[in-house]
């Protein structure tokens, strides 16, 4: 039984198309610097913005219907949205998709009990997969919802807590292995604090830190060879997350010894919540090796809280793409971590907000690419270190060079010239010249 029977299998049409449910970008074939368009493009739907949430806010109930012909609350329903979620997947084009454990399924009284039906479902889940090109890019625990994570799960201060938030752990690592995914992630949703009157800070990290290496042990116990994430999000619902960004979460993994399956699960909203660019946190990542994966969204620059939009700004998107493809590309894949707004509410809204997610990256792309062979922006960025390229400038760069030796250069000298002009503008014109002209 089809549940979108009204809307068509999305198709490319290219630029021109007056469409709505066309891609006007997004070619998955087309084989841009090497890859086709679905190679460096690895676009996940995220089960719950997608198929369980509704709209609610702190204002008001749901507007839109994600019932797809079930009660709520059953796994008759659970099931639905298993069909919901493949034939909205097979109508865009989409090979991944991210889940939470209770977006599978509603919790039982009883741990028992919501391990059960997460058996059955991933059953469902992995006969609908068989026979199509859909997979898991990445799972993980709902480890902030249910009140008894009001502290926090690894940062808890109960040990009851910690333990259940271990077991949701173990369970959710084996749907993602049962489920062929390459990733698993912690978002550290609640681990923070909301004041520092009743918070040991060093003893939760430690917690924190021993949680996720029993993870790993187990993980690879059962034969999971993917990648970890940390998401950072430095705050909501907390006051403070302790994965703040990128920077405090490589920090992190690295002083306990996690760097080697850690990598990070960067999100455009959380790194702007961050007063970080989107682009910012993609570049930490990278260059610290860390970059695996994207959760793809944008935030309202006016508002201070994880809007979960989908990307339209492809200024952003491009500069997005240029880190992702000087960083190789990602092993992971882009998440859309994100949510139709609340009076967007009809089945083809779900349509439409992918579509655009979908084509601000494959526009984001094909202007990095443009960027890249354009040159003048890494010919600028490489000139402007030039000096370091002289015989002193290359002793330092290999830790050689003495303080004594560099001062001697500097009296001998008697004063430094100005360092060449940065170009800002200059630059800024060729991004708008390789966007608009
Ligand atoms: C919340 C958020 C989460 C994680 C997964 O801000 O981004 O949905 O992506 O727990
Ligand atoms: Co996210």
């Amino acid at each position: 039984m089809s549940i979108f029977n009204n809307l068509p299998q999305v198709k490319y049409e290219g630029p021109k198309s007056r469409n709505p449910l066309a891609f006007k970008y997004y070619d998955a074939e087309r084989v841009i610097a090497g890859k086709k368009m679905k190679d460096h493009l690895k676009f996940a739907m995220a089960w719950w913005h997608n198929l369980c949430a509704s709209g609610t806010d702190m204002f008001g109930s749901g507007t839109a219907d994600k019932t797809f012909g079930a009660e709520p609350g059953t796994m008759e329903h659970a099931k639905a949205k298993v069909d919901a979620g493949f034939e909205f997947m097979q109508k865009l084009g989409i090979e991944y998709f991210c889940f939470h454990d209770v977006d599978l399924v509603p919790e039982g009284e009883t741990l028992e009990e919501t391990n059960r039906r997460l058996d059955d479902i991933t059953d469902y889940i992995k006969a609908k997969m068989a026979g199509t090109s859909i997979k898991c890019l990445w799972g993980t625990a709902n480890l902030f919802s249910n009140p008894r994570y009001m502290n926090g799960a690894g940062s808890s201060n109960s040990l009851d807590v910690y333990c259940h938030a271990a077991a949701q752990i173990k369970k959710a690592i084996e749907c993602t292995v049962k489920l062929g995914g390459t990733g698993y992630v912690f978002w550290g949703g609640r681990e923070g604090y909301e004041t520092l009157l009743n918070t040991d800070v060093k003893f939760e990290q430690e917690n924190i830190a021993s949680l996720m290496h029993m993870a790993v042990k187990y993980a690879r116990s059962i034969g999971f060879t993917g990648d970890f994430y940390i998401e950072p999000k430095p705050k909501e619902p907390m006051k403070h997350q302790y994965d703040f960004d990128a920077a405090t979460s490589i920090a992190f993994l690295r002083q306990y010894g996690l760097d080697k399956d850690f990598k990070l699960n960067i999100e455009a909203n959380h790194a702007t919540l961050a007063g970080h660019t989107f682009q910012h946190d993609l570049r930490i990542a990278a260059i610290n090796g860390m970059l695996g994966s994207v959760d793809a969204n944008q935030g309202d620059y006016l508002l201070g809280w994880d809007t979960d939009q989908f990307p339209s700004d492809v200024y952003e998107t491009t500069l997005a793409m240029c880190e992702i493809l000087k960083s190789g590309g990602l092993t992971g894949g882009l998440n859309f971590d994100a949510k139709n707004r609340r009076p967007s509410y009809t089945h083809e809204d779900m349509f439409l907000g992918f579509i655009l997610g979908m084509d601000s990256f494959a526009l984001g792309l094909i202007k990095a690419v443009e960027l890249q062979e354009d040159g003048r922006i890494d010919q600028f960025v490489k000139e402007r270190y030039a000096s370091f390229d002289s015989e002193l400038g290359q002793k330092i760069r290999a830790g050689q060079a003495s303080l004594e030796e560099l001062a001697d250069k500097a009296v001998k000298k008697g004063s430094a010239p100005l360092p060449g002009s940065g170009k800002q503008e200059y630059l800024e014109s060729v991004v708008n010249q390789v966007l608009f002209g």
